[in-house]
């Protein structure tokens, strides 16, 4: 790996619920990058009902994509507003269309593949709670909250993402299996694609680090 690590710009890719959000937050606090979730940014529209945040509701309660135009003019202006620093994008691209508007402004250098088994990924949205101003996110037998329903930090409520309803689910992994997928080929034909089988995030943290800390020196 030539890249500075000082400008690492990698993506975490994986199925709704493959713990993206959690590694993501494991790696933020080890090595120090900026994490940028198109899903949080999206949710944090929509609680401040913003014009974006009404243009885009009904497509995330429903479990289905942000069409692409909007989302590529979104995130390229998110990205340009993210500090010098090494970043990590999760949740974008998402289509071969982002992938592709993503590489000519913004080639990245490290590309983390989640690949959590679709059973497992069932059984857990049901428990999840989030602080939707955070984007903090626990669940219930694996990272319970302190107090029931409060956030750790804040002790603001927790709330049930809409997409986490079984219908929502099942859509959200069908647009995966069939569009989102794709774009898991699209950076192995590029050649930098790194993939992480496992059942927990505990289990894929380890074999995250092995295959960061050799890239940030660690
Ligand atoms: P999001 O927000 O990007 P998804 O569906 O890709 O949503 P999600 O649901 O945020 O992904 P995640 O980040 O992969 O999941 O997973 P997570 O939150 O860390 O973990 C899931 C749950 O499992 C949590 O409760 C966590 O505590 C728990 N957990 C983690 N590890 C373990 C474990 O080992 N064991 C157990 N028991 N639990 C664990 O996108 C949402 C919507 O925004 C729109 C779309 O409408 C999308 O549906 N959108 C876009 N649309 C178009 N293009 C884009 N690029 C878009 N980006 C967002
Ligand atoms: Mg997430």
């Amino acid at each position: 790996m030539t890249v500075k690590s000082k400008f690492l710009k990698a993506l975490i890719l994986g199925a709704p619920a493959s713990g993206k959000g959690t590694i993501s937050s494991r790696i933020v606090k080890r090595y120090n990058v900026e994490h940028i979730s198109s899903g949080d940014k999206l949710r944090d529209h929509i609680q401040k009902q913003t014009d974006l945040g009404k243009e885009v509701k009904a497509y995330l309660d429903e479990g289905k994509l942000v069409p692409d135009n909007v989302m590529i003019k979104f995130m390229i202006t998110e990205l340009d507003k993210v500090p010098n620093k090494p970043w990590l994008l999760d949740g974008f691209p998402r289509t071969v269309g982002q992938a592709q508007a993503l590489w000519k402004v913004q080639p990245v250098d490290v590309v983390l593949n989640l690949a959590v088994p679709f059973d497992v990924i069932i059984d857990r949205v049901k428990n999840r709670w989030v602080h939707l101003p955070s984007g903090r996110v626990y669940n219930i037998g694996f990272n319970t909250p302190k107090v029931d329903g409060k956030d750790d930090i804040t002790g603001e409520d927790l709330v049930q993402r809409p997409d986490d309803k079984p219908e929502a689910v099942k859509k959200r992994l069908e647009i995966y299996d069939s569009i989102t997928r794709p774009v898991i080929d699209f950076y192995k034909d590029i050649g930098i694609l790194k993939e992480f089988p496992g059942r927990t995030s505990d289990e894929i943290w380890p074999k995250v680090t092995t295959y960061l800390d050799p890239i940030f020196k660690m």
